[in-house]
């Protein structure tokens, strides 16, 4: 039994006190909240260590067929609250503390995020950690461990500066466990040859190699309340004390110790470092190396590993696993090409998360070939049979497209395809799109392949952790159950139109919203009212996105003040909360024009504060926690047909905002479970979007010249209407109209305004308002990663 079991309060103090002496050889009540959230961390991993050590003795014990969820990214935020609510100790350690006059807020607010990734797809990869255990799945994390995560947001005069994010102590981590024990070497650069051996097999011959060491940190996954814990592995580097000779200078330590060094901060376009294709072979190569030896260890033959191991490319990035795992099988173990392409192909899974073909990652072949020779001869080889097969039984054109190596470049979702057994996009619509467009030539020749796994969120923190107030209220409607089950939320459907529920929701996101509107007095001394509506759009920063419609819809309302000083509109604050990848250029214009016009706003004492504007620095993990529990209104207003699916827009709705969205990602399936008369859509589909790209006519400036209102607008980036901004707005400019407006924003602006205009209409009927967010918060459950990862374990990976 679980040691979380026979804890007593009088027990926790005494351990909690205990840990502080041996840590710091201090009393409790000298010590600071970081002393103490470390103390108390590392109780909780002394209480959870024996269930770890027994999950992992089970896997090998009883053979479980395993995945492993291979991510360039990881982003898991704090991990205190989680870890003791998935323990079932939450209110039992927060009363303990309390006994000893420790806040454990205080201890919560100590913890460092963790930001081991830029955004959704690095998030994703955190809820399906948490998800996988609590649903008893043997899946476990694979990554790098960066020393530092993504970059610290300083807004400075309006721009955008990058600040390093060191979240590493002096002493590491206090949630991993560091494993020298189970460190293994991996080979970069160098020459290899294939010389003929006696059996006339090939046998590669390596020359001049730089030998890395990986070493693995380990961090518990813990399941909610049912004793299973998984495992994240995140890789570092070291030099191996072997080949210390290899490396004589300072200069040649350093290069290794960049390696993991920094999270690439790029969320859309791949920066050509061969830093980053040594990271992403590094985390590959470790990780399946352990993996293999430890299916090794089964005594079982190699030619089936994919019986009990199953790996999922998260993204291209780890696209390597395929060519690696060949390498393993074929140079190490000795299989024969066929037998390891047959399993290798049965033990790979691919997710793709972007349709923007500027993101789909491609590596020059030289590049490829100086940093990976042995990979680089493999890819090639898998390329050839690839063709081989298929040449004569398609057209010519389809192979040309499909093919891995193409123009002197490697596409990493080509290798991913071809090499694997299953392809799933994150929404139905986006699962669509890869099908009839982005990746309709792999779909003639793999129908198989291809399926869809709607992303999902992990419940209890974006409710339980982050929304107690509204945890409570629900636990008082509709009891305590929704908590282990979240479909229960469907029993809140029976108060939709119960007068008195309705109020209890609405004080509760006054709550939220003061607690929020706190945050922002204090951090940036300007007042919010609490009565306004509060319109957030949280994400990174990207074209596609359209924080610049949200931008152009604030412009005309503040156009509209200024026309008519009389004018009563329902107030409204519009938070922003965005990190720019350090060299796109135009999102760090648009963040400066933000910024500039929230100045502009903010200290027009003549709006009467009908009108604010709020660009929230740094946002990360712990920020949304505070965001997305205050909102009104959710905005997922990218154009169609771009965002792979979103997964932010599930956190709003289940935190009961209602959603202003195109039928884009998964909009459209929360669309689907609210009804249209909750949730607010506009602009046009996915259809009429591609209906431009195929007649090619649309033309923006015809737009901008023949809507008057529409045309202030725009002309308000360039007029001297935005102090501050005379670059940034022409640049803006020029984007909307000299260069025909990519996004399509002006041929939404309308039914975006109007569909504004009508939430605040509908925000003044409170009642309407409140049913409307319930009927959302109802009906969120059905977007529980736990639901998602389970239709992964059992249709792609057969672990369950
Ligand atoms: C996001 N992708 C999708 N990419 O944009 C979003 N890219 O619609 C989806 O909900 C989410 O994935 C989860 O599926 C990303 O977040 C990246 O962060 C990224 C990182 C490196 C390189 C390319």
């Amino acid at each position: 039994m679980a040691i979380v079991m026979q804890l007593t309060k009088e027990k926790i103090i005494q351990d909690f006190k205990m840990q502080l002496h041996e840590d710091f050889m201090i009393q409790n009540d000298e010590a600071t909240a970081d002393e103490r959230f470390i103390a108390l961390a590392k109780l909780v991993k002394c209480y959870v260590m024996p269930d770890w050590l027994r999950g992992r003795d089970e896997i090998v014990k009883e053979q479980k067929k395993t995945a492993y969820y291979f991510s360039i990214e990881f982003l898991p935020g704090k991990m205190l609250q989680t870890n003791l609510l998935n323990l079932g100790i939450y209110d039992l350690v927060q009363e303990a503390l309390r006994e000893i006059g420790v806040d454990l807020m205080d201890l919560v607010d100590a913890e460092r995020d963790m930001a081991l990734g830029n955004g959704g797809l690095g998030r994703l990869a955190s809820c399906f950690m948490d998800s996988l255990p609590t649903i008893g799945a043997p899946g476990f994390g694979n990554g790098i461990r960066y020393k530092y995560g993504l970059f610290k947001q300083k807004i400075v005069n309006g721009y955008q500066v990058e600040l390093p994010d060191a979240w590493l102590s002096s002493d590491g981590n206090v949630w991993e466990t560091k494993k020298p024990h189970s460190a293994v070497d991996v080979k970069i650069y160098g020459n290899v040859y294939l010389v003929p051996q006696e059996s006339g097999d090939l046998k590669p011959v390596y020359e001049n190699v730089k030998t890395l060491r990986a070493v693995p940190y380990d961090m518990m996954q813990i399941g909610f309340k049912n004793d299973v814990v998984n495992n994240l592995r995140l890789w570092d580097v070291e030099i191996p004390e072997k080949y210390e000779l290899d490396y004589p200078t300072l200069a040649d330590r350093r290069r290794i110790e960049d390696i993991t060094s920094v999270l690439y901060p790029d969320d859309a376009t791949r920066e050509g470092q061969s830093l980053r294709l040594i990271q992403e072979y590094f985390m590959v190569s470790a990780g399946l190396q352990t993996i293999v030896a430890s299916y090794a260890k089964m005594g079982l033959p190699m030619a089936k590993i994919h019986e009990k191991i199953a790996v999922h490319i998260n993204d291209t990035h780890p696209a390597m696993a395929v060519p690696e795992l060949m390498r393993i099988l074929v140079d190490e173990y000795e299989l024969d090409w066929d037998d390891a392409w047959a399993t290798t192909t049965q033990v790979m899974s691919y997710t793709n998360h972007t349709i923007l073909s500027e993101a789909l990652e491609k590596w020059d072949a030289g590049l490829f070939k100086e940093i990976v020779p042995r990979i680089h001869q493999i890819v090639g080889e898998i390329d050839r049979q690839f063709v081989k097969t298929w040449a004569g039984k398609v057209d010519t054109a389809v192979i040309d497209h499909t093919r891995i190596i193409q123009n002197n470049q490697i596409h990493m979702a080509n290798l991913s395809i071809i090499g694997g057994h299953s392809v799933n996009g994150v929404a139905k619509l986006h699962t669509e799109l890869l099908i009839e467009d982005v990746l309709k030539d792999f779909y003639l020749l793999y129908p198989e392949k291809f399926n869809n796994k709607t992303n999902g969120i992990a419940q209890r923190r974006w409710s339980q952790i982050a929304n107690p107030s509204m945890s409570a209220l629900l636990d008082k409607q509709i009891g305590d159950g929704w908590r282990s089950n979240i479909h229960e939320l469907l029993k809140l459907e029976d108060f939709l139109e119960d007068a008195t529920v309705q109020l209890d929701f609405y004080q509760v996101k006054q709550a939220n919203k003061q607690r929020l509107a706190d945050y922002v007095k204090k951090t940036q001394g300007i007042d919010l009212p609490i009565h306004a509506i509060f319109d957030v759009q949280v994400k990174r920063l990207h074209a596609y996105k359209r924080q610049l419609l949200n931008v152009m819809h604030i412009i005309k309302l503040y156009q509209d003040l200024k026309d008519n000083a009389a004018l009563e509109i329902t107030p409204r604050v519009f938070f922003f909360g965005a990190k720019a990848a350090p060299g796109y250029h135009f999102a760090k214009s648009v963040i400066k024009i933000i910024n500039e016009l929230a100045n502009l706003i903010n200290n027009d004492a003549r709006l009467r504060d009908q009108l604010k504007v709020v660009f929230l620095e740094n946002y990360n993990v712990s920020l949304a926690e505070l965001i997305i529990p205050a909102a009104d209104v959710s905005e997922q207003i990218s154009t169609a047909g771009k965002e792979a699916s979103g997964t932010s827009n599930m956190k709003f709705m289940m935190n009961g905002a209602l959603t202003l969205a195109t039928l884009d990602g998964a909009n459209i399936e929360i669309k689907d479970a609210v009804g249209e008369d909750n949730i607010v859509i506009f602009g046009m589909d996915k259809d009429a979007v591609y209906a431009h790209y195929t007649r090619h006519d649309y033309n923006s400036r015809y737009i901008y010249e023949t809507n008057p209102r529409l045309k202030r607008v725009v002309d308000a980036f360039i007029d001297g209407t935005i102090p501050n901004t005379h670059y940034e707005g022409h640049e803006i400019w020029d984007a909307l109209i000299s260069y025909n407006d990519e996004y399509f924003l002006l041929e939404d602006f309308e039914d975006y305004v109007a569909k504004q205009a009508y939430i605040s209409e509908l925000y003044k009927d409170k009642n309407t308002w409140q049913s409307k967010a319930m009927k959302n918060i109802a009906n969120s459950g059905r977007f529980t990663s736990d639901d998602t990862i389970e239709l992964y374990a059992r249709e792609i990976w057969g672990i369950l």
